[in-house]
């Protein structure tokens, strides 16, 4: 557990200040939208329209993920690209890293977050580098609605139904359910007085984490009776035909590298993706001496010492000895007699 932090009111005062003088502010979702992305804007909307300003959500990339369907408001968020954008004179960045993770609508124009119109930032990444006007960032917080719910305090926000739903999801989402290293006490309070507000965990947890769309099952069949072991990695291939003949997405196969990493006896797992000149590569560890970032880097990839990728070129040799080198890197300690588990991490 990770200490507790406490909300700067001063900042949050600030912030506030700033959208009463606005006309509309605009809060971009970060790409690859998640919940607490999502579910951050959403609940400001609602709060700003308490006190009668104006806030616009905009989907920054691709469109509203099937998953977050559930989250109230949904049904009034802005696509980029395919709605106008509103004419606005205030950005807030909820859960953005830094000013360029706004998707296609940083990437079409970055000027659009260089700071000419002010930027409100509140986030909860220990590397956001507080780009902006306002900054309220506290890294050590499990999830900008986290942050947030301290912030809707200080405003003198009611706290809704509608609006403690969106922010128990956001927490739930960035924690997978209380679940991470994360999740501090403090979490589980904010949590626990959300629901006491009306928040309602039950939707949040079968849509976040239970519901799957057929085509993953399909998968799922088919990288199971595929599971092989090479020294203590346990890993599994899929090939495009397979995602064709289920009618499946890429990341609808990430779920199974998370669930075979949990395998008793594994040390790490990974799911080879058979593509033209070979395979792509992911790999998971949840045993805290396995760093799968530096396993990848030696094969020229990289990414978290708990999910990282790689690219194998070549053909079936190639792959051999990928799996045998990496099953040497692997190889326990003969002198820990029990692994080390570490707890789940969500990676945005
Ligand atoms: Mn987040």
């Amino acid at each position: 557990m990770t200490s507790p932090w406490k909300l700067d009111p001063e900042a949050a005062s600030s912030a506030f200040d700033l959208l009463k003088q606005s006309s509309c502010v605009l809060m971009p979702t970060h790409q690859n939208v998640d919940a607490d992305s999502l579910s951050s804007v959403l609940a400001l909307k609602l709060a700003l329209a308490q006190v009668g300003i104006r806030g616009e959500v905009l989907i920054t990339d691709g469109e509203v993920p099937h998953s977050l369907e559930f989250l109230p408001g949904i049904e009034d968020v802005l696509i980029y690209g395919i709605d106008e954008l509103p004419a606005y004179d205030l950005l807030l960045l909820a859960d953005h890293s830094d000013r360029t993770r706004g998707g296609d609508f940083y990437r079409d124009d970055p000027t659009r977050t260089n700071g000419d119109i002010p930027i409100i930032n509140i986030d909860h990444h220990v590397t956001n580098d507080h780009f902006g006007t306002v900054n309220i960032v506290q890294g050590s917080a499990a999830s900008t609605t986290e942050i947030l719910t301290d912030v809707l305090a200080v405003w003198g926000t009611v706290l809704t139904r509608d609006i403690a739903q969106c922010l128990l999801a956001g927490i739930y989402g960035d924690t997978l359910g209380l679940r991470t290293e994360s999740t501090t006490a403090r979490t589980m309070r904010t949590s626990a007085d959300l629901v006491d507000n009306g928040g309602n965990p039950v939707p949040i947890v079968n849509a976040l984490f239970r519901l799957k769309p057929k085509s993953s099952v399909c998968l799922w069949r088919s990288a199971l009776r595929g599971v092989s072991w090479t020294g203590d990695l346990i890993w599994t291939e899929l090939t495009q035909k397979v995602f064709d003949d289920c009618g499946a997405q890429r990341s609808e196969a990430e779920g199974m590298v998370n669930f075979l990493v949990g395998t008793e006896g594994s040390r790490a797992a990974a799911i080879l993706y058979a593509s033209p000149n070979g395979w792509r590569v992911s790999m998971r560890s949840m045993t805290e001496d396995v760093d799968v970032a530096k396993i990848s880097a030696q094969f020229g990839g990289g990414g978290h010492p708990r999910a990282a990728g790689l690219q194998i070129e070549g053909g079936e040799d190639a792959k051999q000895q990928f799996l045998e080198k990496v099953a040497e890197m692997i190889k326990a300690d003969p002198e820990v007699a029990e692994p080390t588990y570490v707890s789940d991490v969500v990676l945005d």
